[in-house]
């Protein structure tokens, strides 16, 4: 039996289900190798710069204060998790890395559940994919909720996948990035809300929401083919680093 109260096995095809395995001084040829990817990562992040789109995901996560910071799915909660630096924020985020829907709607129901201003950090298509949970009853309260919207014009993650290499760069556009001709400071209006253009330097002197600051969406343009080129550029550093240190011979040295 697990240790949990269920049976671990779902499809209930084990023949054995063991508990808690009892921990082992791992060997010195596993420390080896873990201090060797160690090494590897201390040096890829040595000589990394991130690209507009992690900068304003680690300013973001470095000034959200107080405030509960909810992030949205695809690129966004990626680029926190690469670029933020420890910090006590209290991080929400849907469905782990998928689902783009209903992220208005949590931060919104966050907001009035914990009773704090909210932050929320989401890609455009995030935004508009929910902008219907921005509408509130007239008769219920109004929550403080800052929106920052990183518009990449579309689904940006999908050029850095393999659809990215789409030959067709019209059929790529149309049917991956679906780039969306949505002008969002009147809608964030039609909503109660305030609307800020914001460039990335001007990120930095952007506060945490406030008591009764309502509604505040903060539209911040984020180039994605900078985002593309800096990400092959990791990529390409990071097979060279691991080379270097995890090479058969090269944990000895
Ligand atoms: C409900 C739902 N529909 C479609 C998808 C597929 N999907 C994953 S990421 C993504 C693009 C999201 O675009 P955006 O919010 O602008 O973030 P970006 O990729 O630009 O960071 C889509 C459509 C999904 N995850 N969930
Ligand atoms: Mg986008």
């Amino acid at each position: 039996m697990g240790a949990g109260p269920r049976w671990t096995d779902v499809a209930g095809v084990a023949t054995a289900v063991a508990g808690a395995v009892a921990p082992e001084p791992p060997a010195a040829s596993d420390r080896r190798w873990a201090e060797a990817w160690q090494r590897a990562d201390a040096d890829l992040e040595d000589g990394w710069e991130p690209s507009g789109l992690e900068e304003a995901a680690r300013l973001l996560w470095g000034t959200a204060g107080a405030a509960p910071l909810v992030l949205g799915s695809s690129n966004v909660v990626r680029a926190v998790d690469m670029a933020a630096r420890p910090a006590p924020v209290r991080a929400h985020a849907n469905r782990g890395l998928a689902g783009i829907d209903g992220t208005l709607a949590t931060a919104i129901g966050l907001a009035a559940g914990v009773g704090t201003p909210v932050r929320a950090v989401v890609g455009d298509l995030t935004f508009l994919h929910d902008a219907g949970s921005l509408a509130r009853g007239a008769t219920e309260p109004a929550v403080d909720l800052q929106v920052v919207v990183l518009n990449d014009g579309g689904g940006g993650i999908f050029a850095s996948l393999e659809y990215g290499a789409h030959p067709d760069r019209a059929t790529f556009r149309r049917f991956f990035t679906t780039p969306q001709a949505v002008d969002l400071a009147p809608l964030a209006r039609a909503y109660g809300g305030r609307h800020t253009l914001a460039e990335l330097p001007a990120l930095a002197r952007l506060g945490p929401p406030g008591p009764g600051s309502g509604l505040h969406v903060v539209e911040v343009p984020i180039d994605v083919a900078e985002f593309v080129r800096s990400r092959r550029r990791l990529v390409a550093r990071a097979l060279d680093v691991v080379a270097r240190h995890l090479t058969a011979g090269s944990q000895d040295s």
